[in-house]
């Protein structure tokens, strides 16, 4: 189903995990801050608007989301958090370049989730273009950085 049609950004949810003692880490790439900045707004409010604790938030930052991989790696490793949440966005260039960071970020990002047992979320835009980022980052496609929130607070109550 096209992302587009199935937007959690408005996701109320009245069954929710309790979040209040939860720790929660995200982590974002540098590469298209603008896009990545947004992500992490749309994922704070979100966990804050859910009752998670601000000091129980971290923020880390990765130079490209190539590393997020690793970046998500040091922090799932770290038993007092619960959820990591990895935002970043690739954009289509001319050479294969996208196709490679896009294949490992989502492989890694998996492998994390399954080595330490824990949700580790892929909030990764992998668009065309930035217009199309920008659509998802707080635009008309909503925040796929709130998504990842939600993602990550309904995996805390599986
Ligand atoms: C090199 C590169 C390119 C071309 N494009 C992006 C991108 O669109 N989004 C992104 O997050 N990172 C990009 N990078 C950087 C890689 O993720 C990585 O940081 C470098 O290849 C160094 O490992």
């Amino acid at each position: 189903m096209a992302s587009s049609l199935k937007n959690l950004s408005s996701y109320t949810g009245t069954n929710v995990a309790d979040i209040s003692n939860k720790k929660f880490a995200i982590v974002l790439a540098e590469w298209n801050s603008e896009v990545t900045e947004a992500l992490y707004s749309g994922a704070l409010d979100t966990l804050l608007k859910n009752g998670a604790k601000k000091e129980n938030i971290i923020r880390k930052t990765v130079p490209g989301s190539f590393e997020l991989t690793l970046g998500a790696q040091w922090l799932a490793q770290q038993k007092e958090i619960d959820a990591v949440i990895c935002l970043g966005c690739v954009i289509q260039g001319d050479t294969r370049h996208f196709d490679f960071i896009c294949q490992a970020v989502a492989t890694g990002i998996t492998e994390v989730n399954l080595k330490f047992n824990k949700p580790v979320i892929f909030g990764v835009l992998t668009t065309n273009n930035q217009e199309q980022a920008l659509d998802r980052a707080g635009g008309k496609h909503g925040n796929k950085g709130d998504e990842a929130a939600i993602t990550a607070i309904k995996m805390l109550g599986f």
